[in-house]
């Protein structure tokens, strides 16, 4: 099998915890994908007619639509795209990866900055052999919102649950002393390519200031074999009954590479509408 991911590219990723990948995906792959992502963002949040200003702080970052892959069946063959899943194998050095969970995360025009976190804080798994691909359908600029990230932040020894849900925790990360020492890297991606980033990088967005939401579409990947961690909850884990210590693996995370070629997963079912209250509007599918 043709590796997809140089030595360079590679060591960089090592190095710094996030690298940009070119030619993964080509442009009628983005052509027709950003329309599917942009129409189930626009439906999963119909319901939610709340302006941008009456939007809690972290929702003004951006719109956050998670599980795609399970009520839009158009998605499905992105986020178990076999290129894509391939290179995140490589880049964690891995044989196989399974899904954690794929999010739109849409920063709306005039959205607010995304506040310096972690992601492996948020995710009760064990292992850190976890990546995210950033994939900004029409590329990302200082304007639209781009990243940055903290190179080699995922070697210092931080793994600290960060409250960006609430505006009062924004920033506390960067007061880190082994994080404070590191100028965050602001990062443009041109179109059709993707940017990685492992959960334990320390990263960041720019504000909106253009008049068009940025359309990001992500996969969190993990390694296959990775284990429960704890009993916090998370839909990925406690909707297939993971048990702590237990490997991750059921209807919610299945294998995205290797897989048969052409063969895409049968969704579990969504979220009880029990849930549906104490649910922010949107971000599950919900009965
Ligand atoms: O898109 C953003 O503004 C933030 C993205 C992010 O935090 C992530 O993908 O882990």
């Amino acid at each position: 099998m043709t590796q997809l991911i140089d030595s360079r590219t590679l060591e960089a990723y090592r190095r710094d915890g996030y690298v940009v990948v070119p030619g993964l995906l080509t442009g009628d792959e983005l052509d027709s994908y950003e329309p599917e992502v942009t129409a189930a963002v626009a439906r999963r949040t119909s319901g939610d007619t709340r302006t941008l200003a009456e939007r809690t702080p972290y929702e003004q970052s951006f719109f956050q639509c998670m599980n795609l892959w399970e009520d839009t069946p158009s998605v499905r063959p992105l986020t178990f795209h076999p290129r894509v899943g391939q290179a995140a194998a490589e880049l964690i050095g891995v044989d196989g990866v399974r899904l954690w969970h794929d999010q739109a995360l849409y920063k709306a025009a005039g959205g607010r900055e995304t506040d310096p976190h972690q992601d492996q804080p948020y995710w009760p798994i064990t292992e850190t052999d976890t990546i995210t691909a950033w994939i900004p359908f029409a590329g990302s600029t200082l304007a639209s919102g781009a990243m940055a990230y903290l190179p080699g932040s995922h070697l210092v020894g931080v793994r600290k649950f960060v409250n960006i849900f609430q505006a009062e925790d924004a920033g506390v990360l960067m007061h880190e002393p082994e994080i404070k020492a590191i100028g965050p890297r602001w990062v443009e991606v041109p179109r059709g390519s993707i940017a990685f980033h492992s959960g334990l990088t320390v990263h960041m967005a720019k504000p909106n200031t253009t008049d068009t939401d940025r359309a990001v579409h992500t996969i969190i990947y993990l390694a296959d074999g990775c284990t429960r961690r704890n009993t916090q909850w998370h839909p990925s884990v406690d909707r297939d009954a993971i048990e702590v210590g237990a490997p991750i693996r059921g209807a919610c995370t299945p294998m995205i590479w290797p897989r048969p070629e052409g063969d895409l997963p049968s969704p579990p079912p969504p979220l009880p509408a029990a849930l549906k209250s104490v649910m922010t509007p949107g971000v599950m599918p919900v009965e």
